[in-house]
């Protein structure tokens, strides 16, 4: 087993009642194999970005700390988005659940599938404002501190949600 590594996942949902698919998603991680959920996120209800013709959003941010390599921890983000019905139909389309490893300590990994730190975590303020919550000093590798990134995203539509 691997030494325990501080990681960030992104909890994203816009279908089928998104704020219920996160805050599941949230219990998912907690049970996890060898995870640990050490904080979450407030929910953030955010416009979605990219493919716009599509509903609102629901983001969020579990920190963990995980014995799993980066590859078993993505195996389990995958099979828990199976569990609550993904589809890829569309590849950037609605999803009732996406997790996404934003961090893996400071893991640079480029390798099919598998891309850390995720490459568009700097610029996506959904992605940010709910990591700044969890991990206040974040640094994303060869990009620098997450809260300089998220004073450059002004524009992008997130509210934060009532808890
Ligand atoms: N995920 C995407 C594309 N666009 N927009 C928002 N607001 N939130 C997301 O989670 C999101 C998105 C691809 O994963
Ligand atoms: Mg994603
Ligand atoms: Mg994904």
């Amino acid at each position: 087993m691997s030494p325990p590594v501080t990681a960030a996942i992104a909890l994203g949902s816009n279908l089928d009642d998104p704020e219920a698919h996160v805050r599941r998603g949230f219990a998912d991680l907690a049970a996890l194999a060898d995870t640990r959920v050490t904080a979450r996120s407030a929910l953030y209800r955010t416009a979605p970005v990219g493919y716009a013709d599509q509903p609102a959003f629901v983001n969020a941010c579990a920190r963990v700390e995980t014995r799993l390599g980066a590859r078993a921890l993505l195996e389990g983000l995958l099979a828990i988005e199976q569990r609550h019905g993904r589809h890829r139909e569309v590849p950037i389309g609605p999803r009732t659940l996406d997790l996404d490893i934003v961090l893996y300590g400071d893991a640079v990994i480029d390798e099919p599938g598998l891309t850390v730190p995720h490459p568009r975590a700097h610029e996506r303020a959904f992605v940010l404002a709910p990591l700044l919550d969890v991990w206040p000093d974040a640094s994303i590798p060869g990009r620098g501190k997450a809260a300089e990134w998220l004073a450059r995203t002004s524009g992008q539509q997130i509210e934060r949600m009532a808890p």
